[in-house]
C-alpha cells in the first residue's frame, strides 16, 4: 500500500490541506496536540530526516519558510511556536514520509515530552 502522506499529496485521502506549492503541501494534523498543529511535508517522498541529502537544503529552508508564513496567517507567530521533526520510533515518529510539526496557540514546555 502507497505511503499516507503521499496518498493525501496525491489527493486520494482528504485532508485539511492549507498550503500547497510545487514541492510542499501542509495540512491540518489529524489528532492536534495544540490549538494549531499543522503537518509540512515534501511532495516527494523522504522517510525520515535521516534521508535528507545535500540535495534536499533547499526544500528544508523552504520548510521553515512554510512554517512562519502559516503561523503568521494562524495569528501565533508573535505569541511563539514550535516546529518539531520527529525522526524514528524513539523520538516518536509513526508515519515514514518526512513531516514537519507546526504547533502553537498554547504555551509549549520545555523539555518537551
Ligand atoms: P509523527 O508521530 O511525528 O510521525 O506524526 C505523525 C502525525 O500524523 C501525527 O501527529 C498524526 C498525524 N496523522 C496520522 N494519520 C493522519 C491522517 O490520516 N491524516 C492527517 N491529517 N494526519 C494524520
Amino acid at each position: 500500500m502507497a505511503c499516507l502522506f503521499c496518498q493525501i499529496v496525491e489527493k486520494q485521502i482528504p485532508a485539511g490541506i492549507v498550503h500547497e506549492d510545487d514541492r510542499l503541501v501542509a495540512f491540518e494534523d489529524v489528532s492536534p496536540q495544540a490549538p494549531v498543529h499543522i503537518l509540512i511535508v515534501p511532495r516527494k517522498h523522504i522517510a525520515t530526516g535521516l534521508d535528507l541529502t545535500g540535495d534536499d537544503r533547499e526544500l528544508v529552508g523552504e520548510i521553515f519558510l512554510v512554517a512562519a508564513k502559516l503561523a503568521r496567517e494562524r495569528g501565533i507567530a508573535s505569541e511563539g511556536y514550535r516546529v518539531v521533526l520527529n525522526t524514528n520510533a524513539g523520538a516518536g515518529q509513526s508515519v515514514y514520509h518526512l513531516h514537519y510539526h507546526l504547533l502553537g496557540g498554547r504555551i509549549m514546555r520545555w523539555p518537551p515530552g
